[in-house]
């Protein structure tokens, strides 16, 4: 499963790193592209939109649900 999310708040390189890190923590059978310029977390694998809301909250950054 395939799904992309939206998270704001990201605005470096860093910040990518983090929700990327937070994510593949929380989803490690995953694998996770995060970009802070479209502001999104692509999750390649099982998961549940829940989980990835958790990840990016507890990381500091708002979840904005599936992208388009
Ligand atoms: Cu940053």
């Amino acid at each position: 499963m395939e799904a992309t999310y939206n998270v704001s708040g990201m605005t470096c390189g860093g910040c990518a790193r983090s929700v990327t890190n937070a994510v593949s923590l929380a989803l490690p059978e995953t694998s996770v592209v995060v970009s802070h310029e479209a502001g999104t977390v692509q999750v390649n694998g099982a998961h549940q939109q829940d989980q990835v809301k958790k990840a990016v909250e507890d990381a500091g950054f708002d979840f904005g649900g599936a992208a388009g």
